[in-house]
């Protein structure tokens, strides 16, 4: 067997991992958390209580994605490859801070395949299109859908039968990428159900994304390959975890398979961020979206607290 650089050899979650994903929480907390923290209260009123703790809450959450942004700043640094050996697929354990305590993880939203992916740039991609039409159809919706999909995501005005869209739905299509599930209900055919039924399965980014062939689960990527067995894709799962893809024609070559155009890729910009902060008498959970663009600094994109 052949060595290979250090950086293609997926670290096992370790304790060593955890050590490094805590000290980057520290960093990331710093000395003005908490003289934050410890606001005077003039009375000894519940409510008053209630209120310092969950402003101390709100502020654990902002060290929460300034975690989050630091690990996955630090993940760039190492090269455009990005799997579940890597430290920011190292989960921070429940951490003890002044009066409470921080935990979370990160994961990667570019396991799943985004319906905005039928058509990127607003043109459509065959490949893509075949790969939601199995979807669909795992999921018990209609392949008719997935046209509306097309249509509502391309920017061109006819159907695929050279129809103009406004002919065939009676009105103009958005023509622009969907920018959340709901988005699903202006396009002609999709109800309540439909867009549950592919929201437990599917995702909407802000923009087309490749399915991330070194975090996509087996059976997405079984699907994508519809025409390889059962052997080759165990092969490429065996794969991946001793040397991650590095694209898609990557995985492609290892299954065997024509590269199916941009629908997998090594690497990925969008990540979520899911922490628990306990803070004396509240507990938070936070939900967070963070775009890291090619060679520039994570941004937040959404951020989600609910009481835990
Ligand atoms: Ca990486
Ligand atoms: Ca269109």
């Amino acid at each position: 067997m052949t060595s290979r650089p250090n950086s293609l050899r997926p670290a096992r979650p370790s304790q060593r991992g955890a050590a490094l994903v805590i000290a980057m929480l520290l960093t990331a907390l710093g000395a003005a958390v908490a003289v934050q923290m410890i606001v005077p209260l003039s009375g000894w009123l519940e409510r008053e209580y209630r209120a310092r703790d969950t402003q101390a809450s709100y502020t654990l959450a902002d060290a929460a994605a300034s975690w989050a942004m630091t690990v996955l700043a630090a993940d760039a640094r190492l090269g455009p490859v990005d799997h579940y050996g890597e430290l920011w697929a190292t989960a921070l354990p429940p951490t003890p801070v002044e009066g409470g305590t921080i935990e979370g993880r990160i994961t990667d939203l570019q396991a799943s395949f985004n319906l905005n992916n039928v058509a990127p740039q607003g043109v459509k991609s065959a490949a893509n299109i075949a790969l939601a039409r199995t979807l669909f159809s795992q999921s018990g919706l209609d392949s008719k859908l997935v046209d509306a999909l097309v249509d509502a995501v391309d920017r061109d005005e006819t159907t695929n039968d050279g129809q103009s869209e406004r002919q065939r739905y009676g009105r103009a299509l958005r023509n622009a990428p969907l920018q959340s599930f709901n988005d699903l209900l202006d396009v002609p055919g999709f109800d309540e159900r439909a867009v549950r039924a592919l929201a437990a399965t599917t995702i909407v980014l802000p923009e087309a994304t490749p399915i991330n062939a070194n975090t996509a689960p087996r059976a997405l990527i079984a699907a994508a390959f519809p025409a390889a067995t059962s052997d080759a894709i165990d092969k490429a799962i065996a794969r991946r975890t001793q040397q991650p893809f590095s694209s898609g024609g990557d995985i492609a070559t290892v299954i065997g398979q024509p590269n199916a155009d941009g629908v997998f890729s090594g690497n990925t910009q969008y990540f979520a961020v899911e922490s628990l902060i306990r803070f004396e008498r509240v507990a938070h959970r936070v939900q967070l979206h963070i775009f890291r663009p090619t060679s520039a600094r994570p941004v937040l994109i959404s951020r989600i607290i609910s009481n835990a």
